[in-house]
């Protein structure tokens, strides 16, 4: 064979033999991929509402990653049972990452038993790919509990409450605002304080307590290294409001909440 040919030849061989190895490394990430998919674990990002109710039976939401297929979700309490009443993948809000809140969802029937409110109660996920972490369950209040009611968007309609109290809300859309009213008697201190992204949840919170004219008295963003927000001031004598939004106005099925005020802690 001619030299000029044998080269050509050869310089055929070698690129058909790195093409194949191309496709063959192609195939084997996406193999990869796909075996990783299948192997990624179930995850709990935060319940909604975020706390349950102490009732003797009860719905929630769990939102996570890797939740549906659920096989059956155990308790690590015998006063608090689970059955799974529906698995699902669920859509990403705009502007939120499905990275901090989840895109699958499982919802859930609580059973709790008669005999008290039950604490340090987890909740694990089995599937086919695993176990879920322990997630930990905020059960009852120690304060008088409230669920916030729509419309409360702004101070002509703001949800009355008292001192002390807590709340289970949700911002339930962008740009949305839940706003409480309050009265005090006699100058008194009092502690506000948002329990959200410590518990998974999506919610950034920004607290901000008006007096009656509507004038802002204090605000906080994000307290002792969390993006959730704590509030202590000290009132005279008068009506007040308070607003809890997201700091990036961001709302919707991620974003549970739990508000307490109380005399100052
Ligand atoms: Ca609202
Ligand atoms: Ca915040």
């Amino acid at each position: 064979m001619p030299k000029g040919r044998l080269l050509a030849v050869n310089h055929q061989a070698w690129c058909l033999l790195a093409t194949i190895s191309l496709l063959v490394g192609i195939a084997a990430r996406a193999q990869d991929a796909v075996a990783e998919k299948k192997a990624e674990s179930p995850r709990v990002a935060m319940c909604v509402p975020l706390a349950v109710p102490v009732t003797p039976t009860t719905k929630i939401v769990v939102r996570g990653w890797a939740l549906n297929p659920a096989i059956e979700v155990r308790s690590s309490s015998p006063q608090v049972s689970f059955k799974v009443l529906s698995a699902a993948s669920v859509p990403v809000p705009n502007g939120q990452d499905a990275k901090q809140i989840g895109d699958t969802q499982l919802e859930l029937e609580v059973t709790i038993v008669a005999g008290g409110e039950p604490c340090d109660a987890t909740l694990t996920v089995v599937s086919p790919t695993g176990e879920s972490p322990p997630h930990k369950l905020l059960i009852g209040s120690g304060h008088p509990l409230v669920a916030d009611s729509e419309p409360n968007d702004g101070f002509q309609q703001a949800q009355p409450i008292q001192i002390p109290q807590a709340v289970d809300g949700q911002i339930h859309g962008d740009r949305n605002v839940d706003v409480f009213s309050f009265d005090i008697a006699d100058p008194q201190s009092v502690t506000i304080e948002v329990l959200a992204r410590r518990h998974g949840s999506g919610l950034d919170s920004l607290l901000t307590v008006f007096d009656h004219r509507g004038k802002i008295v204090s605000v906080n963003d994000d307290h002792a290294g969390t993006t959730d927000s704590r509030i202590t001031t000290e009132l005279v004598a008068g009506k007040y409001f308070i607003s809890l939004q997201d700091a990036h106005d961001h709302g919707g099925p991620a974003q549970p909440y739990r508000l307490v005020i109380q005399p100052m802690q």
